[in-house]
């Protein structure tokens, strides 16, 4: 019986291991439309070295901000918020990006806005989940 414990608990801990447990990536691959971000939703390992691609399938300028650590936008981007980014790029319509970033060291969610004006509005918010990186 004890022996039957331990092959299942070694087995699940593979499946785990597998799946890279937290989802994290160190890969951002985001489309933008008028007024979204596909996906919406980003996980990565905190200080890593993210590769970052991005398509603007709108036809208008988008942005992919993400915001410091307990800050927000806000319903509006404005100038005070302008102290509160942390990493930021601007994509024109109809053009795409390849590049990258280092993700925030302080695991925790932290919120990705479109800073182009009345974007947050029209709902063009994402999340970013920084995890402890695996050692
Ligand atoms: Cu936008």
């Amino acid at each position: 019986m004890k022996r039957y414990l331990i092959i299942t608990a070694v087995f699940l801990s593979l499946i785990l291991a597998s799946c890279g447990g937290s989802g994290a990536s160190t890969k951002i691959n985001v489309t933008m439309t008028d007024f979204q971000f596909q996906p919406n939703q980003f996980t990565v390992p905190a200080g890593q070295e993210i590769t970052f691609t991005a398509a603007n399938n709108g036809a208008v300028v988008h942005n992919f901000v993400i915001m410091k650590h307990g800050t927000s936008a806000g319903p509006f981007f404005d100038d005070e918020d302008v102290p509160n980014v942390y990493w930021q790029v601007e994509l024109q319509p109809g053009g795409s990006v390849n590049t990258s970033f280092t993700a925030p060291t302080e695991p925790g969610d932290y919120e990705v806005v479109c800073r182009t004006e009345g974007h947050i509005a029209s709902g063009m918010t994402a999340k970013l989940t920084v995890v402890p990186a695996e050692k």
